[in-house]
């Protein structure tokens, strides 16, 4: 697909699809030149971002992980029985599964993810391993307004669960309005969420600059996508991945970084790049406990329990309604 519609009468998939094309157009005419991070997320970026989740430096998953282990017990108390849940983004499913195992009837799990394939895989796996579980799989955007299946019969609340600090991609404003808005969906319940926390510059830094360059390929995927799917011309060898830590924002920054002055043509347009110039392609906002439960609370949630490990690298809040 080379000129991609990009009207609103398409079929929900491909809406995700056509806004790819409108917002890579408008995010390279803007200065500062700009997209929001979910665009990495297609098949192939899925798969990186899963081999990211495998890096030594990468610490956020492997201790998130750690950490619903050792306190699964503790979380499903907190969640209760008969459940409903709700997951924002949920990739691969490896650490719902944890929480499963450990809720006392979960009844439903409603994964939302904006990588349909990559989803329905992981959907069926966990069927299969948990068969009385109504598991219904919504590919969607959860950055846009999306509508949920009514309440489960036999569920007694609805619980959200957004792991991985994917919060954090959000800028302030955003994460306040995205969980005024899931507060608002999971009335009566409560949301359990992974936190990535400020720490050690040296250790962000080298989390989003792994020596084996998977985040880097993951950052560059986004051009090598643009190329597969609206049939641009960006060279990846004349783009450098960029990310570095911002302690005045408490943030990392992706960027794609022109090596020379170049052009890329884009749908029938032509970009012009100076040697130097960038795309700012995600921002991985980082917390202090406290700062996010006062952001928490302010969005009209309870924040009552909170699990950090003991290098204080990652935090896991409960935050009631
Ligand atoms: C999925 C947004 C949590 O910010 O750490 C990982 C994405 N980007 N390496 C993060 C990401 C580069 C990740 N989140």
């Amino acid at each position: 697909a080379h000129l991609l519609p990009v009207t609103d009468a398409q079929p929900p998939h491909q809406v995700i699809d056509g806004d790819f094309a409108r917002e890579l157009l408008a995010g390279l005419a803007r200065r500062p030149r700009s997209i929001a991070p979910k665009f990495f997320y297609d098949r192939e970026g899925s798969a990186l971002f899963d081999r990211i989740c495998e890096l030594p430096e990468y610490y956020p998953t492997r201790t998130e992980l750690a950490l619903m282990k050792a306190q699964a017990d503790e979380m499903a108390e907190c969640i209760g029985p008969d459940a409903e849940i709700v997951e924002f983004g949920a990739g691969s499913s490896r650490k719902i599964r944890v929480l499963l195992g450990a809720l006392q009837r979960p009844r439903r799990f409603v994964p939302i993810d904006i990588s349909a394939e990559h989803l329905h895989v992981a959907a069926d796996a966990l069927r299969a391993d948990h068969p009385g579980l109504d598991v219904r799989p919504i590919a969607a955007d959860f950055t846009r307004p999306f509508d949920l299946p009514a309440p489960h019969a036999a569920s007694r609340r609805r619980v959200g669960f957004f792991p991985g600090s994917s919060i954090g991609n959000f800028g302030p404003d955003e994460a306040l309005g995205f969980l005024r808005r899931t507060a608002v969906l999971l009335r009566g319940g409560g949301l359990l969420i992974g936190v990535d926390l400020v720490k050690d510059p040296a250790l962000l830094h080298a989390a989003y600059n792994d020596t084996a360059g998977v985040t880097a390929a993951f950052n560059l995927n986004l051009l090598a996508r643009a190329n597969r799917e609206l049939g641009a011309n960006f060279d990846l060898a004349q783009f450098a991945h960029y990310a570095p830590y911002r302690p005045a924002e408490q943030r990392i920054e992706m960027h794609l970084v022109s090596r020379r002055a170049q052009q890329v043509r884009l749908c029938g347009h032509v970009f012009e790049f100076a040697e130097g110039d960038t795309l700012h392609t995600e921002n991985s906002h980082k917390f202090s406990v406290a700062g996010f439960r006062a952001l928490a609370e302010q969005a009209g949630y309870t924040p009552r329990a909170v699990w950090v490990d003991p290098q204080r690298l990652f935090s896991v809040h409960w935050l009631a309604l």
